[in-house]
């Protein structure tokens, strides 16, 4: 199993809008692997295809207590979102260091194919629904801090730049 590169903002590749994964084959699976290993190694809770640089419509999680419940989205639609909105303190494995409240949606209903590529439907609330949100708004080409100010974006694109140059020097 492979370690993959975690994309880091202000990388323009973040904001790339995936494609449908076509089918749930060897090369599919095989990169659920490598993501899921990613996660875990990262100590992430989810995932999104789109922050190791793979331009299709997979996210992996796992919001469990013992981190052994991984969860494998594959092409997920939201299909019903409740009305009650719900403010949680965020962070991105693509924006290390850098956490903030966003709103979202307090339930979600999401609709996947899974590793078998069996379509199945998943209800999250608490961290998962913030989870999917967040994963899937990756696959749209969107990280978290665009619900932020322009300052605060501003201020984090200024630290990541900075942070880069000092990572890459040591
Ligand atoms: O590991 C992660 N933790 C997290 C915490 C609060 C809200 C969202 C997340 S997702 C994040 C991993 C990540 O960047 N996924 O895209
Ligand atoms: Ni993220």
């Amino acid at each position: 199993m492979a370690l993959l590169t975690i994309l880091r903002y202000p990388d323009p590749r973040l904001h790339t809008v995936a494609r449908p994964v076509q089918a749930v084959d060897e090369r599919i699976r095989a990169l659920v692997d490598d993501m899921l290993h990613t996660m875990y190694s990262a100590d992430g809770v989810g995932l999104a295809a789109t922050q190791v640089d793979v331009h299709e419509r997979l996210i992996v999680m796992d919001t469990s207590d013992q981190h052994n419940r991984p969860v494998v989205l594959i092409n997920p639609e939201i299909v019903r979102r409740s009305a009650e909105m719900a403010v949680n303190e965020e962070g991105c494995l693509s924006v290390p260091l850098i956490y903030d409240r966003v709103e979202r949606h307090a339930r979600v209903t999401v609709r996947a194919l899974g590793r078998d590529g069996e379509a199945f439907d998943l209800d999250a609330e608490g961290l998962a629904a913030v989870c999917v949100q967040h994963e899937m708004d990756h696959l749209m080409g969107r990280v978290f801090v665009e619900y932020l100010s322009p300052l605060k974006r501003d201020r984090i694109r200024t630290k990541m730049i900075k942070k880069a140059r000092e990572d890459q020097r040591k």
